[in-house]
């Protein structure tokens, strides 16, 4: 355990000269995630939400621990199955760094460091420790060889932790945070605007209008948040177009910006839940972009590389409809994106899910076909056209909430982007639909806050909410799962009013 402890440290440490990413534990767990079936990682999503990660991450050193105390004990006798464990740790580590689009050969001086600190380590404490043992059996003085076998331990966990610790410090030395205070605030050249003071419903237990950036809800398969400065930021834009254009940071920057009000949701929310967010996204138009570049006919998808090798697939429409606004975006609530909301640029297309329309950290805009190239998730039994579903959900009280019995007032929100939010309906248990009251409309893309006040008699009660969008389509009760494009049904919570 020792051994393996060693190795990684000193994985961690050289890869903070080259990026985090290689870091053999990290690219394991980024390999991981790239592998594991949807089900189980919608579960983990659902269940653990942000800490996903965390949970992920805490889960491979547990089987290490294991998988490495189990070779400690099949090595009492001979060296040879903890060096060959460690020997192969690091080549599934090598393997997983190979992997990575975002890295190149010289990434995999990580594992190899890892494997060979392991080994050594390994054969060092292998040979220190048997002496304790034959010391012991031989009756003599245990004293030394065990002291000397303490002391090499020790000397290991504390040259694993300064090394892990290292590699931590030198890759956040080299993180994007400084690039990110470089460029300032963002001033908007035609404004988004101003949200009117009833646009929310705070007061009574609503969200505020506008998300603050740090509250935004965030998904994405990046272990480690990647680390992009302005400077080495390009955007690359070609495939089925009359000439292909590189952007620059400043290119965009120094570009005439526009600021929109946007709600973007994840398709991975269930009912009630809360991967759903508004900003005031600052960018450019993706259509200027597009009409620069000149989109051939017979394109069908943007094919839209993150740095990190993450791919999403946007239907050339949606992103050339004027009337639709999807944004090449720079900032968020007037502050360059935070980057693990993508910075320095990311796509936002109002209307479709995240994972269709969305890409952080983007980098490369393919012009092409649906059959030519397949997107992360739709390699992962995802649908390819995701438009956001018409959602309501109740935000007061949350479930399992005691009340006083008679009027109760109920609030949340209601989301049906790009078309647009016409009215809010409460249900007591089986009793009659009654209309909330709903906020000013922001704009369509938006979504819209309701409240109402239900009567409740002594009991437990179920509250249930639905919205009608401007198309005239009710929320159907029909419940259905986030997998493929986007959860159904009515969100309802549980009161008791005494
Ligand atoms: N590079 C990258 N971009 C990504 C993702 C990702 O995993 N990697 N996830 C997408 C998904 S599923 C959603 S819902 C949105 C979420 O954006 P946010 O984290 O800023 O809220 O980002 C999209 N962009
Ligand atoms: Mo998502």
């Amino acid at each position: 355990m020792l051994a393996l402890a060693a190795a990684l440290a000193a994985g961690h440490l050289v890869a903070g000269f080259i990026s985090i990413n290689a870091s053999p534990y990290l690219a394991v767990g980024n390999g991981a995630i790239d592998l594991t079936p949807v089900e189980l990682k919608d579960f983990a999503v659902r269940t653990f939400g942000t800490y996903d990660k965390l949970v992920l991450l805490g889960s491979m050193a547990l089987v290490m621990v294991g998988v490495a105390a189990l070779a400690g004990v099949l090595s009492r006798r001979s060296p040879v199955p903890g060096a060959v464990l460690i020997a192969l740790f690091g080549l599934v580590g090598a393997f997983a760094v190979f992997e990575r689009p975002d890295l190149t050969a010289v990434a995999l001086l990580a594992p190899l460091a890892s494997l060979v600190v392991g080994i050594a380590v390994f054969l060092l404490l292998h040979r220190i420790a048997p002496r304790v043992r034959r010391d012991a059996d031989s009756g003599g003085k245990t004293g030394t060889s065990r002291r000397a076998f303490l002391l090499s331990g020790a000397g290991v966990v504390a040259g694993a932790g300064a090394a892990g610790l290292g590699g931590r410090l030198i890759s956040s030395s080299r993180d994007a945070t400084a690039s990110r205070e470089a460029v300032g605030k963002l001033v908007p050249a035609r404004t988004a605007p101003m949200i009117p003071a009833d646009a929310d419903f705070a007061k009574l237990g609503t969200p505020p209008f506008l998300t603050p950036n740090g509250k935004f809800y965030r998904v994405d398969t990046a272990l480690s948040v990647p680390q992009v400065r302005t400077e080495d930021w390009s955007l690359r834009l070609h495939g089925m177009v009359d000439r292909e254009i590189r952007y620059s940071y400043n290119d965009i920057r120094n570009r005439p910006l526009v600021e929109r009000t946007v709600t973007m949701t994840c398709v991975s929310n269930e009912v009630g839940g809360d991967y759903v967010s508004t900003s005031n996204f600052i960018g450019v138009d993706l259509a200027d972009l597009l009409a620069e570049a000149g989109v051939k006919p017979g394109a069908e998808q943007l094919f839209c590389t993150s740095v990190d090798g993450w791919t999403s697939g946007t239907p050339v429409a949606a992103a050339q409809d004027r009337g639709r606004g999807a944004m090449l975006a720079i900032g968020m609530n007037g502050e360059p994106l935070p980057l693990e909301h993508g910075f320095p640029a990311r796509l936002v297309t109002p209307g479709l899910y995240g994972y269709v329309s969305a890409t952080k950290w983007v980098t490369d805009i393919e012009v092409t076909t649906w059959d030519a190239r397949q997107a992360y998730w739709l390699k992962r039994s995802w649908a390819r056209e995701a438009p956001i579903k018409t959602e309501s959900r109740i935000d007061s009280h949350r479930g399992f909430a005691n009340v006083r019995k008679g009027k109760v007032r109920v609030a949340g929100v209601a989301w049906a982007q790009h078309t647009g939010i016409e009215k809010v309906e409460v249900r007591v248990d089986q009793g009659p639909w009654q209309p909330a009251t709903l906020s000013q409309e922001v704009n369509s893309n938006t979504w819209r806050m309701w409240w109402t006040e239900v009567d409740l008699s002594a009991g437990v009660h179920q509250v249930f909410c639905r919205a009608t969008d401007k198309s005239g389509y009710t929320q159907t009760d029909m419940r259905a799962g986030t997998v493929p494009d986007g959860a159904t049904g009515w969100h309802n919570v549980t009161f008791t009013a005494a």
